[in-house]
């Protein structure tokens, strides 16, 4: 998509930290960390949230997943453990409209979820 933040990441116009890339899924570090570790993982395909994401799409999906468990796994957090987050719509405070998982870790996260 032409102006969407995320896919500028993709294309490689906008500069980032990426900590993961395959052909279908990038990952790379938040500009405003809200923990030690505080990743996005996105798919390259512009999706605007979960609800769009194809259902049907196994590999892009299991590409996903198994991005966020290596990136957990190599950037340390998955023996201390890790939120994973996904913004979905107005009520849920999403900034930006491409489908990002947020990972978020190297730090006790409060018990709220809001
Ligand atoms: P959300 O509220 O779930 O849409 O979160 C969007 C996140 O994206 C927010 O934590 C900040 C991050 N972000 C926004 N613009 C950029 C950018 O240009 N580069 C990077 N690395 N992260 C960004």
């Amino acid at each position: 998509m032409q102006d969407c933040i995320f896919c500028k990441i993709v294309r490689g116009e906008l500069p980032s930290t990426k900590v993961y890339e395959d052909d279908l899924v990038l990952a790379f570090k938040d500009i405003n960390p809200q923990a030690p570790v505080h990743v996005l993982v996105i798919p390259k395909a512009h999706y605007e949230n979960v609800l769009e994401l194809p259902a049907h799409d196994g590999q892009l999906l299991s590409r996903l997943l198994s991005a966020i468990q290596q990136v957990a796994r190599e950037l340390g957090v998955a023996e201390t453990g890790f939120r994973l987050v996904a913004n979905t719509g107005p009520d849920s405070g999403q900034m930006v409209p491409h489908l990002h998982f947020h990972i978020l870790g190297g730090r006790k996260m409060g018990h709220g979820m809001a």
